[in-house]
């Protein structure tokens, strides 16, 4: 195929678990049903065009190392910002997945003032709105940059500096807008720098309530123009700030609460977040669900040696299985879906290095969600948490629940029926033996 992946063939196609090509998925085949809907329609991937287009490769310690020509210095940047959504477009349409997401500043370069770099993105995210028609590629989610450029190195929305409020304010209203005008089915607010390096020079309560303020002006934004996405909050603990608000889901869930915003916002979780958290991403997932502020996913992974974000593309059957059973039981994604926020390794400076990685990424994800619909279909965990919370469901357990029974009510009860729990086995190791047996047999059985 000519243009940037020349080696590439016109379209990445199901080649099977027994393929030779590496070029091909082994497992991912869009239209195979799983529970009655379609491996695409479940997974809903996306390519981001931070990583995967806009970076060059570069680490503290070194430069680029990618071949990303439209990033070299002497190309003019809105020259660069066409030819790498020519690249971009042809990257994910040759893939074949549905979805891109993009951050403002990672296609249209920052002008010399804010109507400058608004008028930038206006003409870039024209330039996209005729990519999307071409290829029939849609948006995930769009999103603002508010930490690169140094005016937000003590915070957007948590500045001590209420001008940096207003700039960044400014920029999420129209990147909100050109989401929007994309269709975007959801817009994310990562807060990389919602945060702080020292409590020396941090007045905690007014960075929480500046934060509120922003997020309010966020929702209110979103129904003044009609959007009908959903608006998500990206946590993480850390990095670049020391630490970061939106630490954890639980601690999301805490501020939207404290701010009357629990109806409005969501959370776009990401692996390699969760597991800088000190959690498992299982974790994450199923608090999110269970509290009802579940929205999208960015699939990636951690090292378990580094204590950072490395952001590699995700490998583990097991882990991405377990939030998608999770998922798949909860009845799947609304809007959200996989965003592969990823980063190649800093030598894989290759072009077709990309594919390769997502390829990768991809087959995982479906060979996880084939193991997650055979769990929920085989039912055994179901049965299992079911008859270990039976107690609850009437009896002893409802009467508790009601709030009909105070202590020394609960006492006398205790008393009068006699009762002597009895501890009866949590089953770990026999419910992770079930676990692995699908992820064994994922493949076989279908
Ligand atoms: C960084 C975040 C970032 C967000 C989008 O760690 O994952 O990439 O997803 O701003
Ligand atoms: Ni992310
Ligand atoms: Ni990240």
């Amino acid at each position: 195929m000519a243009g940037f992946f020349p080696d590439v063939p016109e379209r990445i196609t199901f080649g099977g678990l027994t393929s030779t090509e590496p070029l091909s998925y082994k497992v991912y085949e869009p239209d195979r049903l799983v529970r009655g809907t379609r491996m695409e329609d479940h997974l809903r991937i996306a390519v981001c065009l931070w990583h995967s287009f806009s970076w060059p490769g570069s680490d503290v310690f070194g430069t680029g190392t990618f071949d990303r020509p439209w990033l070299a210095p002497d190309v003019d940047p809105m020259d660069g910002a066409r030819a790498r959504l020519e690249a971009a477009f042809e990257f994910v349409s040759t893939l074949g997945v549905p979805f891109f997401t993009f951050h403002d500043r990672d296609v249209a370069p920052e002008g010399r003032s804010f109507a400058e770099s608004r008028s930038n993105l206006e003409s870039v995210v024209a330039a996209i709105e005729e990519h999307m028609a071409r290829t029939g590629v849609r948006l995930l989610w769009g999103t603002a940059n508010l930490f690169s450029h140094p005016r937000y190195a003590a915070g957007a929305a948590t500045n001590p500096d209420p001008e940096v409020f207003a700039y960044a304010a400014a920029q999420v209203k129209v990147m909100l807008e050109m989401t929007h005008r994309l269709g975007g089915a959801n817009y994310v607010l990562w807060g990389g720098r919602e945060g702080y390096e020292t409590l020396l020079n941090t007045d905690l309560r007014r960075e929480e309530e500046q934060l509120a303020r922003f997020l309010t002006l966020v929702a209110e934004h979103r129904e003044r123009v009609g959007f009908t996405g959903t608006l998500l909050l990206e946590p993480k603990p850390q990095e670049p700030t020391k630490h970061q608000y939106d630490y954890d889901t639980a601690t999301v869930l805490g501020f939207l609460q404290r701010h009357d915003l629990a109806d409005v916002y969501r959370v776009n979780l990401e692996v390699n977040h969760a597991t800088l958290a000190g959690h498992s991403f299982h974790h994450e997932v199923a608090t999110a669900l269970a509290t009802g502020i579940f929205g999208s996913i960015d699939a990636n992974r951690g090292d378990p040696q580094n204590g950072w974000d490395t952001d590699q593309f995700p490998n583990s059957v097991e882990e991405l299985a377990l939030a998608l059973y999770e998922i798949v039981r909860a009845g799947g994604f609304t809007t959200g879906g996989f965003n592969f926020d990823t980063k190649l390794r800093r030598q894989s400076m290759d072009r077709n290095d990309l594919f390769h990685a997502h390829i990768g990424g991809i087959d995982t994800l479906a060979r996880a969600l084939l193991v997650a619909a055979d769990l929920v279909e085989a039912g055994d965990l179901e049965r299992h948490r079911t008859a270990r919370y039976a107690g609850w469901d009437d009896g002893l357990g409802a009467d508790l629940l009601s709030g009909g029974l105070s202590l020394p009510d609960i006492e006398a009860r205790v008393v009068d029926d006699g009762i002597e729990p009895r501890p009866t086995s949590g089953a770990q190791e026999r419910l992770e033996n079930v676990v692995n047996q699908r992820i064994w047999a994922a493949d076989r059985e279908r």
